[in-house]
């Protein structure tokens, strides 16, 4: 296993349509197990592909509580198949974003069809954080950050922030 860089935004990878994944394979049971290792060591709760350079439909999360066992998931190709009326407002963070936090409102549950790392279907109801994290994540695959729904002011000040911070990491290297 090995940890992946994670990209900062803003970044044209982090703006791209991602690439079905056509199957699963070794490769591909590596780069998740990275996936999960590298978003465990961030900590985040959940990882999408583009964020570490690979433009393919897949996350990696767990939303579980830091006191109990651990529960890795890998969703791939993944797709809403239903969204709740109600919604539901989080303060989100982004591990591409690292430093800030914003309230985002979406929808409060969400079904989700997908394969997991086995190439077995699935269909499942999050809900909660589990909801939020899930379309966060989803997000990615389509080139949109949590940014992307707070006004034009605010986005450009975190971009300029985040330029900012790049230019000092990469100094710092
Ligand atoms: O670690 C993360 N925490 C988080 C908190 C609220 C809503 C979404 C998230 S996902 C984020 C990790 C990340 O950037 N995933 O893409
Ligand atoms: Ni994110």
């Amino acid at each position: 296993m090995s940890l992946k860089r994670i990209i900062i935004h803003p970044d044209p990878r982090l703006k791209k349509i991602c690439e079905p994944v056509s199957g699963v394979s070794p490769e591909l049971r590596r780069l998740a197990s990275d996936m999960l290792e590298t978003m465990y060591d961030a900590p985040g709760i959940g990882l999408a592909a583009p964020q570490v350079g690979v433009l393919e439909r897949l996350f990696v999360m767990d939303v579980c509580a830091k006191e109990s066992a651990p529960e890795p998931r890998v969703l791939i190709n993944p797709r809403i198949t239903w969204k709740s009326e109600d919604e539901n407002t989080y303060e989100e963070g982004c591990l591409s974003i690292p430093g800030i936090y914003e309230d985002v409102t979406r929808p409060a549950s969400v079904r989700m069809v997908f394969k997991d790392i086995d190439g077995k279907d699935h269909e499942e109801e999050f809900i909660g954080m589990a909801a939020t994290c899930a379309q966060h994540e989803l997000d990615h695959l389509d080139g949109t950050l949590f940014l992307d729904y707070l006004s034009g002011i605010k986005r450009r000040m975190i971009t300029a922030k985040m330029k900012k911070l790049k230019k000092e990491r990469a100094r710092n290297e």
